[in-house]
């Protein structure tokens, strides 16, 4: 069939089986049928819209373009006729109507005074699915909450009598100018949260004047992120490693060419860790028959979550060796995220690369890993130690992220020697809660945040922000009593177990 054609819903709606299974994307026909077995999401989820119109389930798992550069140009059957489609019934269910009243009873942004608030209400009006992929963190999620309670064991030591009528909070990450010594970290599924997607945080990045790192697996295209930024606007990009190098080096070429200014090598997940919050909402929210019948019948067992299903192409081979010729490839700086102790560290700033990201993935990847802040006073005193480094350092940056709530928990990190720090969450949360206008408001509050703690720091930049302002000497031991964070406590879903069936 000839592309261009207009082809009938009538027509696709015929094409509803294993033998001929044809799709509907964005007004678009497709013939699937070969390609089924081949999905990394398994054939089910396809069968389940064969002769339909996919485009609400296809959202957001894939980039706009997936389908039209995966699929050979000859499945492509040209645009559907659109008084014709045959629409997939959505029933609302009693639970998603009482989700959308909640959307409707949102507090305005006014109330919500800390990035706490957000998650608060984004966990009442994401759709679960969202909020347990957004939310869930490996196994007992012991490191996903060390990651926010190790800032509780620094402590400052403020200094007094300086005139801080001015203070500047402004820095450079690798070279480029930041309003804040943060940055937006890379958070695959964007809108699982929210319509628009990551490009809610690109927006609010140009207009707050802060650096967005696009993550390779991004709801939006690539190209769609990088065309939403304003001109001049700094981006970094994150990168998964492909089994076929061909396919990486392509994308990192295309990346430096559409002017991404440094490429954020992920080097902790060559497996994902299992997310159980989100491997057991699967398990409720499904119709238990079918999840059973889908591990028979499925290649890919589905069960353990979009993530698992669409990260099978991440190379579990990569190794040191892999090094140079990322530096072969790319002018750009490289980054390795995900560095959890300073002997790497140290390998990497001997392999020449431009820093490390001292990060456990946000405490999704190997439970009891250590808080990067932790990471970060070993890293600072071994490379001071061994090749002479003072930090924060221009040639070779410390960044860390993971259980950053606050202006207060960034400015321990600088003081310790980061060069700034990486927020995901709190801004997924953000922007699934109330869109850009959430986002804004979140950068709204941290610069506030930052205003007041620098004021009562005795700080009237980040160089007057050093380690002799904090107290760290309990950050490496793990048996501390601090005083409770009911906020951050309250937010926290404690885990389940496995339940009987209802009867
Ligand atoms: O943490 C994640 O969920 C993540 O990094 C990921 C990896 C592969 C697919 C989707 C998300």
């Amino acid at each position: 069939m000839a592309q261009g054609k207009v082809v009938s819903g009538k027509e696709v709606a015929q094409h509803n089986s294993r033998e001929s299974c044809w799709i509907i994307v964005h007004g678009k026909v497709y013939d699937v049928t070969d390609f089924l077995d081949d999905h990394p999401g398994g054939s089910k989820i396809i069968l389940k819209y064969a002769g339909k119109d996919a485009t609400a389930e296809y959202d957001p798992i894939h980039p706009p373009d997936a389908i039209e550069t995966h699929l050979p140009k000859e499945k492509h059957l040209g645009a559907v006729d659109p008084d014709t489609v045959l629409k997939v019934e959505v029933k609302v269910t009693d639970q998603e109507k009482a989700r959308l009243e909640r959307m409707a009873n949102r507090p305005p942004l006014s109330e919500i005074l800390n990035l706490h608030d957000f998650e608060a209400i984004a966990r009442e009006v994401m759709p679960e699915k969202a909020w347990a992929y957004y939310s869930s963190a490996a196994e007992d999620e012991i490191t996903n909450r060390e990651n926010h309670s190790a800032y509780h064991r620094i402590w400052w030591r403020p200094r007094i009598l300086r005139d801080v009528t001015n203070v500047d909070f402004a820095t450079k990450i690798l070279g480029y100018d930041t309003k804040l010594p943060l940055y937006i970290s890379a958070t695959a599924l964007g809108k699982l949260g929210h319509p628009d997607g990551e490009l809610n945080l690109t927006r609010a990045a140009a207009k707050h004047g802060i650096i967005q790192m696009i993550p390779t697996l991004a709801s939006c295209s690539f190209d769609e992120i990088v065309d939403n930024a304003k001109p001049g606007q700094v981006q970094f990009l994150q990168l998964y490693v492909n089994k076929e190098r061909e396919i990486t080096k392509k994308f990192v070429q295309h990346a430096e060419k559409r002017g991404i200014k440094a490429l954020f090598i992920t080097v902790d997940a060559p497996q994902l860790g299992r997310r159980e919050k989100d491997m057991r909402q699967k398990f409720d929210a499904e119709d238990p028959a079918e999840v059973t019948e889908n591990k028979q019948q499925d290649k890919v067992d589905r069960s353990q979550g979009a993530a698992r299903a669409i990260s099978s192409f991440i190379d579990p081979g990569l190794d040191w060796k892999d090094i140079p010729w990322f530096q072969s490839i790319t002018k750009m700086p490289l980054i390795l995220k995900g560095v959890q102790c300073w002997e790497d560290a140290l390998q990497a700033y001997d392999a020449g690369l431009a820093g490390v990201v001292l990060s456990n993935h946000g405490g999704r990847q190997l439970d009891f890993s250590r808080s990067g802040v932790e990471v970060l006073t070993e890293v600072t005193r071994e490379l001071g130690k061994q090749r002479g480094l003072k930090f924060p350092n221009e040639k070779f940056q410390l960044f860390v992220d993971g259980g950053v709530r606050r202006a207060n928990d960034v400015l321990k990190a600088v003081a310790l020697g980061a060069t700034a720090v990486g927020v995901g969450r709190p801004f997924l949360y953000a922007f699934s809660s109330y869109g850009f206008e959430g986002v804004d408001h979140a950068l709204d509050i941290l610069e506030d945040e930052f205003e007041m703690n620098m004021r009562l720091l005795g700080a009237r930049n980040l160089k007057e922000i050093i380690p002799a302002m904090v107290d760290a000497s309990s950050l490496h031991s793990h048996v501390v009593a601090v005083p409770g964070d009911r906020l951050y406590d309250s937010n926290y879903e404690g885990m389940q177990h496995a339940r009987l069936r209802e009867v």
